[in-house]
């Protein structure tokens, strides 16, 4: 009997999965002049945020895909602080294009000003002053006579939904990024833009989801956590997403899937009501 409930179970996650799949690998934004769907996801370095955009990779092309950023040389790549657009192929050859959903990521915040984007550059970037390639430099501001500075920004240069991106497995949250988290979030939220979040690590986090991630509902210390996250922050409990990203695997997961879509397909409605009314 039991078997039987969780055979049921899981195909109706499989079916969700898939709904969930064609649902934003068929999204395009109908406004027109918008060409993408732009999404930035903002976060301490080592949270996962590069491998939360290799796993989204992988999920939209049905495939374990060679990571657009690499998370080895943590050391370097975590600390040049470019802004990016990461775009993700569909189809291949003469006929390829772009997914209309794309990444931008922003780190580095809980270190002061040594290392981390200052956060009056990261309001900059959500108005889309912040132009491709920009390097940021910790110690000063974008201003307006800079050459990364772009003066006329497009409705897709900006940002249509703010990701803040959380390691289930830190032992606390730095009270540095939790002040610059708000002041962010303030900005974000007087420009009207969405905003959410997703919890990474959550396998490292707790034995009983590194052993099942089907157990990620059950368990009562993601709970705690996502809970306290709720609260600390202000993003409501419902507005966070658990997420185990890609990392070692080399074949595609229905579980890891399951959760990367629930997450992406939220940041999709969210960004789409943003440029429903805002653009
Ligand atoms: N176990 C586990 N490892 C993760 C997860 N997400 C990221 N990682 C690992 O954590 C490290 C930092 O991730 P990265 O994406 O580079 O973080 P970023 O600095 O925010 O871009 C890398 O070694 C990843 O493989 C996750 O959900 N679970
Ligand atoms: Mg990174």
């Amino acid at each position: 009997m039991a078997q039987a409930r969780q055979a049921v179970r899981q195909v109706s996650r499989k079916r969700e999965k898939q709904r969930n799949l064609q649902y934003v690998q068929e999204y395009k934004p109908v406004k027109e002049g918008i060409r993408y769907l732009r999404v930035l996801l903002c976060g301490p370095v080592g949270a996962g945020k590069s491998s939360f955009i290799n796993s989204v990779s992988n999920v939209l092309r049905e495939r374990i895909t060679i990571p657009a950023v690499a998370s080895a040389a943590i050391s370097d790549k975590s600390f040049t602080t470019q802004y990016e657009t990461h775009k993700f192929s569909k189809g291949r050859g003469k006929s390829a294009e772009f997914y209309p959903v794309v990444f931008n990521d922003i780190m580095g915040l809980e270190d002061g000003n040594e290392t981390g984007v200052h956060p009056d550059d990261i309001k900059l970037a959500l108005e889309g002053h912040v132009k491709e390639g920009h390097k940021f430099n910790p110690f000063s501001q974008l201003t307006k006579d800079d050459p990364g500075y772009n003066q006329n920004p497009s409705a897709d240069d900006r940002v249509h939904v703010l990701v803040s991106v959380i390691s289930a497995n830190a032992p606390r949250i730095n009270p540095s990024f939790l002040e610059k988290m708000r002041s962010i979030r303030k900005t974000a939220s007087d420009l009207k833009i969405p905003q959410m979040a997703i919890m990474t690590h959550i396998d490292a986090a707790c034995g009983e989801i590194e052993k099942d991630l089907k157990n990620v509902y059950k368990s009562k210390h993601l709970k705690k956590k996502i809970k306290d996250f709720s609260a600390t922050l202000g993003i409501p409990i419902n507005c966070i997403f658990p997420v185990k990203n890609y990392s070692e695997e080399i074949d595609l997961n229905d579980d890891v899937d399951f959760l990367i879509l629930s997450a992406l397909k939220k940041m999709v409605d969210f960004g789409d009501d943003f440029i429903e009314r805002n653009c």
